[in-house]
C-alpha cells in the first residue's frame, strides 16, 4: 500500500503501522486496529498506553483505544438481547473485535490529515452466533482525532453492545474533572449497577466505573490540557481503577491510576444496539483540545 507518511513495522509480536505525517504522529496496530498514540507536532500524546504495555497475538494492549465489540464489559452485565447472541456465557470481557487481526483496507493521505480504514469480517466464530462486517475509519488532523466504528449486520438481525475504549492522559487524576455529566443518571458498577444521579462535575477521589447515559459534549479537564470528546452516542463509560483494583490489573504499574482515566464512548445498557439484516449502525467519536497554556 503506497504512502508518503505511513509504514507498517512490528512490536513484539503484533504489526504496527507507524504514521509520521509533517502536522502529527500516531501507532496503530493492526490486532484490533488500536490507536496507541496520536501525538500533534507540538503536543504532548492524546492517549495514555501502559509503561507495561505487552504486544502479544491475542491479548488485549493496556491503553489507547480498544475496540469493545461485539458486547462491552462482561457478557452476564448485558441485556437479554445481547446475552442471546453467545454460544456460551464463559466469554472474554469486552468482546472479541480488539483481539482479532484487522486488515488494514486503504490510507488517503493529504498536506493536512490522513485517513485510514481497516477492517474486520466475522463469519463464524467459537463463542458469538452473528455475522458482520466492522469498519473502523480513522481521521487523523493536527488539531483533531476522529474514530467512526460501523457495524454492517448480514442476513441475519443482531444485537450488540459496543464501546471504543479510549485512555487519557492526566498529570493528576485527583485535579481532573469531567464535565458535560451534570444532571444525567448513570449505573454504578461499584454499588450493583444501582441508578444514579451525577450532580456536578465527575472527580477522581476512589474507584470509579459508571454507565452514564444521555447525550453529551464531554470536557475533560487534566491540569494541563482539556480535551473536547463528542460522540453520537446515548451512554459513556467512565473508569478509573484507582489504588487496590490497580494492583490486580494485568499490563498496569501500581501507580498508574494517577497518570489516567477512561472515557468510553459506548451503546451499552438500554443503549445497546439491534440491527436489522443487511443494516449499518455507526458510532462515531471525535476529540479535539484546548490547551491551557494558549
Ligand atoms: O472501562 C470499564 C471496564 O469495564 C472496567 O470495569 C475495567 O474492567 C476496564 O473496563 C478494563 O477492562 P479490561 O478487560 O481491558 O481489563
Amino acid at each position: 500500500m503506497n504512502s508518503d507518511f505511513c509504514t507498517l513495522t512490528v512490536r513484539d509480536e503484533l504489526e504496527l503501522l507507524e504514521i509520521n505525517h509533517p502536522l502529527f504522529s500516531a501507532s496503530i496496530l493492526k490486532q484490533g486496529a488500536q490507536l496507541i498514540s496520536y501525538k500533534p507536532k507540538h503536543d504532548s500524546d492524546w492517549i495514555w498506553l501502559s509503561k507495561l504495555a505487552e504486544f502479544k497475538q491475542g491479548k488485549s494492549v493496556r491503553g489507547g483505544i480498544p475496540i469493545c465489540w461485539p458486547w462491552f464489559g462482561n457478557i452476564d452485565d448485558n441485556p437479554q438481547s445481547v446475552q442471546s447472541m453467545v454460544k456460551t456465557m464463559n466469554v472474554p470481557a469486552h468482546g472479541f473485535a480488539r483481539t482479532r487481526l484487522w486488515e488494514l483496507s486503504k490510507i488517503t493521505e493529504t498536506d493536512t490529515l490522513i485517513a485510514l480504514e481497516f477492517l474486520l469480517d466475522i463469519e463464524t466464530s467459537d463463542s458469538w452466533y452473528g455475522q458482520a462486517q466492522l469498519e473502523l475509519k480513522v481521521k487523523m488532523r493536527a488539531d483533531s482525532l476522529s474514530l467512526n466504528l460501523v457495524t454492517h449486520s448480514k442476513a441475519k438481525p443482531i444485537f450488540i453492545s459496543q464501546a471504543l475504549h479510549t485512555y487519557f492522559p492526566t498529570q493528576d487524576i485527583q485535579q481532573t474533572s469531567l464535565a458535560g455529566f451534570e444532571n444525567l443518571y448513570y449505573y454504578d458498577a461499584l454499588d450493583n449497577w444501582h441508578q444514579k444521579t451525577q450532580e456536578d462535575e465527575v472527580i477522581f477521589s476512589s474507584e470509579v466505573d459508571r454507565v452514564y447515559l444521555g447525550e453529551s459534549k464531554q470536557r475533560l479537564k487534566t491540569p494541563n490540557k482539556t480535551f473536547i470528546l463528542k460522540s453520537n452516542s446515548k451512554s459513556s463509560v467512565v473508569w478509573n481503577p484507582w489504588i487496590e483494583k490497580s494492583k490486580r490489573l494485568s499490563q498496569f504499574a501500581d501507580d498508574s491510576w494517577q497518570s489516567m482515566f477512561c472515557v468510553e464512548t459506548a451503546n451499552v445498557m438500554e443503549d445497546c444496539i439491534e440491527l436489522a439484516p443487511y443494516s449499518s449502525h455507526a458510532l462515531t467519536m471525535s476529540i479535539t483540545t484546548e490547551n491551557l497554556n494558549e
